[in-house]
């Protein structure tokens, strides 16, 4: 059962992959740099987690229609975009990413600039035409536009990373840190449950308890990830290791089996607030699971 599900989430990971290339502009096309550029931050080597939870969600209430694939590129489309971002020299000044060279060290900071503009646009532009095509009772266009432009606003990605750019170690405590990571990671996750929830047409009792759901699971992946900054090595992860050395972490906060057990935590708040589905909830458990394995 347990490899099963395992290896329908794979195969939701390579709807996914084979769909994200078909959803920008062809690289042959002006300007070409950008869009190099993009399809190369797009499709570098990545877990695919966000549009799966979206895809896991929307199939969870019955929705199965395309239109959803196209809705978790989107997502990823988003989660791409901020990637190149975080990784400019202005930010986290990183060098590697998903085991490849960052976008801006391969196409310089001006194109990858624009790169992740124009990721960001055409995640919105797909997300509007999904929800004409999906033609739902209970949501409309807007909402999902909304719930997406408010994970990534000065109240979600964007707050978080700014937070977590001034914050000096001697300023962070659990709370601000949690601030942060429940901004800068959790709310993309968030999007990423509620709008396979709006996709399906979901009741709004069901519809919050997968926000309940996805923020916990976001925040116990932020956990993860710091986990496997100091426990994995650069190999492992495609990224530079101990990126996070001179930033306050979970793990510089609780020590690494207080963030295991923090993760652990949320991760068993997360798998509760599913218990009304019952077992048609099994792909989001597996999800919880997984993401609870990366830490150790
Ligand atoms: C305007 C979109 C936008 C963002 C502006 C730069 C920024 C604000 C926010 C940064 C958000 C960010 C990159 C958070 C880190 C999240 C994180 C844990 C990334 C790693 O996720 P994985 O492991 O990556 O899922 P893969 O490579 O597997 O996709």
């Amino acid at each position: 059962m347990k490899s099963g599900l395992a290896g329908r989430l794979a195969q939701l990971g390579r709807a996914v992959e084979g769909r994200l290339p078909q959803l920008v502009p062809p690289a042959a096309e002006r300007p070409e740099s950008v869009h190099r550029a993009m399809l190369y931050a797009l499709t570098s080597p990545g877990k695919r987690l966000r549009p799966i939870l979206t895809l896991v969600v929307a199939e969870l209430f019955g929705q199965t229609s395309p239109v959803v694939l196209d809705l978790a590129c989107a997502v990823e489309m988003v989660h791409a975009s901020s990637l190149v971002l975080d990784d400019l020299p202005c930010m986290d000044d990183a060098s590697l990413r998903r085991g490849r060279a960052t976008t801006h060290r391969e196409f310089g900071e001006d194109v990858a600039l624009l790169a992740s503009f124009g990721l960001l646009n055409r995640a919105f532009a797909l997300v509007a035409a999904c929800g004409q095509r999906l033609q739902l009772r209970r949501y409309g266009t807007e909402d999902m536009v909304h719930h997406l432009a408010a994970a990534i606003g000065s109240g979600g990605l964007i707050g978080g990373q700014a937070l977590d750019l001034e914050s000096r170690p001697e300023d962070l405590d659990l709370e601000r840190l949690e601030y942060i990571h429940s901004h800068k990671t959790g709310a993309l996750f968030l999007a990423a449950g509620e709008l396979g929830a709006m996709a399906a047409d979901a009741r709004r009792r069901n519809l919050e308890m997968i926000s309940r759901y996805a923020k916990n699971l976001g925040l116990a992946f932020q956990i993860s990830d710091d986990l496997l900054d100091v426990l994995a090595t650069s190999e492992e992860t495609g990224k530079d290791s101990h990126q996070d050395d001179d930033k306050v972490t979970f793990v510089k906060l609780l020590g690494v089996e207080g963030a295991q057990h923090l993760a652990e935590e949320l991760l068993a708040f997360a798998v509760e607030s599913l218990e009304p589905l019952g077992r048609k909830a099994e792909p989001l458990r597996q999800l919880a699971l997984f993401v609870g394995q990366r830490g150790h």
